[in-house]
């Protein structure tokens, strides 16, 4: 184990992953890594971790498949087919879905709660097409590919329609999140001036099973999580209906640079996948919506200033001025024009892309920045990972190497923590999680 801290985790030369001794231990890594996905999997679908989160996540799912498909590529197709399996008829895919065989009380807001049956009434980032197009490049057998590809393609469609065709609150060719947990990326400061006006519920009204599991200082607040159920009551109560959603009353309703960029990149995978298919209109049609929604996201969100996106508050029209990871996440289109200036941010001051592990989840200068609450500071596996993709995609190779190599390491140090200090590596909430152990697996194939 030793030979792996070999590198100096902050230093400026040097990569864990060129390290003597590094080839010895990836196996043992990848082997670490192949245990928490087979101990995570339920039998058709994977949980991010047993204790905290014991059903299937909606982005957690597309991020443990892209690792999956390197170990189990069935899996990994079961793991986004179950996941569509739960698709509601107004296309929208839930961001959970609930396991019957774990009890109601071992997650809170469990299936009770929601009125639905089976699954949450939220959603969360779209990048399941992605997911599906490479999932299906990693197959062997490209009959059972061919299927999937086909059966997922129009649930797809679907999906993006529904939050292309009801959630553009905005009326700029933008999604709108109507919960924080919509994001993701829940407790993230950008969130604090759009909830400011939503009264929280009385915590001794529920019981937050998540202070069960982590240390409550790295989880969110009393008062934020009382925000985070009166909005999911509220949603409910108008029966997920976008037509009813409260506007301009208790609601929460905002334009995440993140989600949307997501989905312009999802739009980019579905033109190859229906490519694939043979449907060369359909796939202009996907590459054209990329297009708008990137336009899109530059006038809307992105502040030339700054040289950064904020979310908007559709409420009051207002930028969040919070520099968070959501705003970083539109590096990973190739076709983005504010590129250079997002770059020169990321690797700024406020983020330290490249000398501090991981990309952190908020401004490393702000004086809000907690190295390990909850999406205040701490680096996220499934961010990083995003972000290298975003180096990758505009010639950053160096950066992205070093990324991978920090990000490795971490997972190693941390054993796959749910999220790591950005300073210092040390890992925060649940351990074994899901989507840092499939994101290490899809690392390491890099470099074989
Ligand atoms: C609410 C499962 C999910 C992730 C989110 C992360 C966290 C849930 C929670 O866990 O959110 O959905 O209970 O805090 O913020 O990104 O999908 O891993």
């Amino acid at each position: 184990m030793e030979t792996l801290r070999a590198s100096t985790l902050n230093g400026t030369t040097g990569s864990w992953t060129t390290t003597p001794g590094f080839t010895e231990v990836e196996s043992g890594l990848r082997a670490a890594a192949t245990r928490v996905l087979d101990e995570n999997w339920l039998g058709s679908s994977t949980v991010p971790s047993r204790g905290l989160y014991p059903h299937q996540w909606s982005w957690d799912s597309a991020f443990i498949s892209f690792g999956l498909r390197h170990h189990a590529p069935e899996r990994a197709r079961l793991e986004l087919l179950t996941l569509f399996s739960a698709q509601w008829p107004d296309g929208r895919v839930p961001h959970i879905v609930f396991n019957p065989d774990t009890p109601d009380e071992a997650y809170f807001p469990g299936p009770g709660f929601w009125h639905t049956g089976a699954t949450s009434g939220l959603v969360q980032p779209p990048i399941h097409a992605r997911a599906v197009w490479e999932v299906h490049q990693a197959a062997e057998d490209q009959s059972s590919a061919a299927e999937f590809l086909a059966t997922l393609y129009p649930k797809l469609v679907a999906w993006h329609a529904y939050l292309l065709g009801n959630r553009d609150f905005g009326g700029r060719g933008l999604v709108s999140i109507v919960h924080p947990w919509e994001s993701g990326m829940d407790n993230s400061p950008a969130w604090d001036g759009p909830l400011a006006h939503v009264r929280p519920v009385d915590p001794a009204q529920f019981i937050r099973r998540d202070l069960e599991h982590g240390d409550a200082a790295d989880r969110p607040s009393d008062v934020d999580y009382g925000r985070y159920v009166r909005l999911a009551a509220g949603y409910r109560d108008v029966g997920y209906r976008d037509e009813r959603w409260p506007l301009f009353g208790d609601g929460f309703t905002v334009e995440d640079p993140a989600f949307n960029a997501l989905l312009a990149d999802a739009e980019l995978a579905l033109g190859r996948i229906a490519g694939a298919l043979g449907l060369p209109g359909a796939a202009a049609g996907h590459r054209e919506t990329a297009a708008r929604l990137t336009q899109a996201l530059v006038e809307t969100l992105w502040d030339d200033e700054a040289g950064f996106f904020f979310a908007r508050d559709v409420r009051t029209g207002e930028r969040a001025r919070e520099y968070t990871c959501g705003g970083l996440i539109p590096l990973v289109l190739p076709g983005l024009p504010v590129a250079p200036a997002l770059l020169a941010t990321a690797t700024g001051p406020r983020f330290g892309v490249g000398r501090v592990l991981g990309a952190p989840s908020y401004d490393l200068t702000a004086p809000g920045f907690d190295a390990a609450r909850y999406w205040r500071g701490p680096s996220w596996f499934n961010v990083g990972w995003l972000v290298r993709l975003g180096l990758l995609a505009h010639g950053e190779r160096a950066l992205a190497e070093r990324l991978r190599s920090d990000l490795l390491e971490a997972a190693w140090r941390a054993d796959f923590a749910e999220y790591t200090d950005p300073l210092t590596g040390e890992g925060h909430g649940s351990r074994s999680f899901g989507w840092t152990a499939a994101l290490t697996l899809d690392l390491l194939a890099e470099s074989r």
